[in-house]
C-alpha cells in the first residue's frame, strides 16, 4: 500500500468515528438540502441492507431506521459526516418490493430516478446486492438508468454471512464480471456483512476515496 493510501483509510476511520448527525427526511425533491458539499448514496432492493450498513459504517446502530418489513426507509434521509462538514450519506428507499403498492413504486421511481439523474453533488452511489441473490433484473434496470446518467457508482455485496464461503466468492467474482461491463460502475466489488462487520473498512475508506475525487 502507499504512503497516500494509508492515510486515506486512517482519515476514513477518523472521520466515521467523530461527530455524524441526522439532517433531514427529504420526501420530495424540493425538500432536498441545498447542495454545498459531496453526497453518497446508498441504492438497493428492499430489505438488502441499506440502513443496516450505514448503521454499520458510522458505527452507530439507531441512526438509519432498519426493519425487517421491507419498505421502512420511504425518502431520502441525509446524514451529516464531519463537523465542520464533509461530506453527506443518504439513505434512500428501496426498489423492487413486489407487494408495495403501486403508489409507492411510482414515488420511488420519481424520487429517485429524478435524485440519482439531477444531482450535481452526488459523487457516487452505493448500489447493494444481496449476497444471497446476486444481481437480480430490478438491479439492473437501475444499473442500466444509472449508465445512461453517467452517476458513477460501485456494487456493494450485503449480508455476507448469511453465505458459506464458496458460494460467497462465487457471487463476489460473478458480480464483479457484470460491473466490468458497466461503463458507470467501479471494477471491484466490496463485499460486507453489516453483522460482522465485513468490509466495513474498505468501504470507509471507498466513501472517502469517491468523496475526494
Ligand atoms: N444477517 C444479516 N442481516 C442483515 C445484514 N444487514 C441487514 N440485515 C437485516 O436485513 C433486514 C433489512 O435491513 P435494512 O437495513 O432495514 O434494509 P434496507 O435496505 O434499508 O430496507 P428498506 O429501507 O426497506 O429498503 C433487517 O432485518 C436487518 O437486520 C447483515 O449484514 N447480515
Ligand atoms: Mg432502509
Amino acid at each position: 500500500m502507499t504512503d497516500g493510501a494509508d492515510d486515506r483509510s486512517e482519515r476514513a476511520r477518523k472521520l466515521f468515528a467523530g461527530p455524524i448527525a441526522f439532517l433531514k427526511s427529504a420526501p420530495a425533491l424540493q425538500h432536498l438540502p441545498a447542495p454545498g458539499v459531496p453526497e453518497i448514496a446508498f441504492a438497493g432492493r428492499s430489505n438488502v441492507g441499506k440502513s443496516s450498513l450505514l448503521n454499520a459504517l458510522t458505527g452507530r446502530n439507531g441512526l438509519a431506521r432498519t426493519s425487517v418489513t421491507p419498505g421502512r426507509t420511504q425518502e431520502l434521509n441525509y446524514f451529516d459526516v464531519g463537523s465542520p462538514l464533509v461530506f453527506r450519506l443518504v439513505d434512500m428507499p428501496g426498489y423492487g418490493f413486489a407487494k408495495a403498492p403501486k403508489d409507492v413504486v411510482k414515488k420511488w421511481r420519481f424520487l429517485v430516478n429524478d435524485y440519482l439523474r439531477g444531482r450535481a453533488v452526488l459523487k457516487r452511489t452505493l448500489v447493494l446486492i444481496d449476497s444471497r441473490h446476486g444481481i437480480k433484473d430490478v438491479d439492473r434496470e437501475v444499473l442500466a438508468m444509472l449508465d445512461v446518467a453517467a452517476v458513477s457508482y460501485r456494487l456493494v455485496l450485503t449480508k455476507a454471512d448469511k453465505v458459506k464461503a464458496s458460494d460467497l466468492a462465487a457471487v463476489h467474482a460473478a458480480t464483479e464480471a457484470e460491473a466490468r461491463k458497466h461503463p458507470a460502475a467501479h471494477p471491484e466489488v466490496i463485499v460486507t456483512s453489516s453483522e460482522k462487520g465485513m468490509g466495513i473498512a474498505d468501504l470507509r475508506t471507498a466513501v472517502l476515496e469517491a468523496v475526494e475525487s
